[in-house]
């Protein structure tokens, strides 16, 4: 096949790890866990601290899980909604983060919070820096799934030129290093259809809160 442009990446960067389709090889144990999860903690849109209601439904699984709310953002280990501890972190999920984190120079890294975004097409995630967590050093391991979106990724400032990176099903990006406290968000999605979950993207987050 002729292409006009050669099938490489621009690397992202210092710190940056791009694994594509690093989740497909454990799909179904992943996505059986996603819902053994969401079952017992559903999506949510949580509230920020300014008062607005967040277009990405959200939940958590680990001993950790972020919220937001009039008050603030803060890692707790219940769920507002029942007051009951956080469904606990699958096997599936702390073994492939484990493995990714390990594919990319950050060998031990066991997350201890695993916050889960819902983005329906229209939802985005505005221009934000990951600094709840308490240590710094420790990397944010990134999965995909679902429909694309864009990723836009930005640098140490707000106002740092921003890159767009598209993001599909099963891939995972480990972000460590100086790019672990950059500028980031996801441009509002476009519909599309994904034979596993339908129409919208679900995005795990894999940290070291605590
Ligand atoms: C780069 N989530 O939950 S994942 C978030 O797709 C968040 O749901 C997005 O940003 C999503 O906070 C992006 C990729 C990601 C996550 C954390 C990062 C990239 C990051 C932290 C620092 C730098
Ligand atoms: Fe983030």
């Amino acid at each position: 096949m002729t292409r006009l442009f050669e099938d490489f990446e621009v690397p992202l960067g210092e710190g940056v790890a791009m694994l594509r389709g690093f989740a497909l090889a454990e799909e179904d144990a992943v996505l059986a866990a996603l819902e053994s999860v969401t079952g017992a903690a559903p999506f949510r849109h949580m509230v920020t601290p300014g008062g607005f209601r967040m277009s990405v439904g959200m939940t958590n699984c680990g001993a950790l899980g972020w919220v937001s709310d009039r008050s603030g953002y803060r890692y707790a280990p219940c769920d507002p909604e029942t007051g009951k501890p956080w469904p606990a972190m699958p096997h599936a999920f702390a073994a492939l983060s484990g493995r990714a984190a390990a594919a990319a120079g950050f060998s031990g890294f066991e997350s201890d919070a695993c916050l889960i975004n819902r983005y329906a097409p229209g939802a985005k995630l505005t221009l934000h820096q990951d600094r709840n967590e308490r240590d710094f050093s420790q990397p944010i391991v990134s999965v995909s799934l679902g429909i694309p979106a864009v990723f836009l990724f930005g640098g140490e400032h707000r106002s740092s030129p921003i890159r767009r990176v598209r993001l599909e099903h099963g891939d995972i990006v480990v972000w460590g290093g100086p790019a672990r406290l950059f500028y980031h968000g996801i441009a509002p999605l476009k519909e599309a259809a994904h034979p596993r979950l339908g129409g919208c993207r679900v995005n795990l987050t894999f940290r070291r809160a605590g």
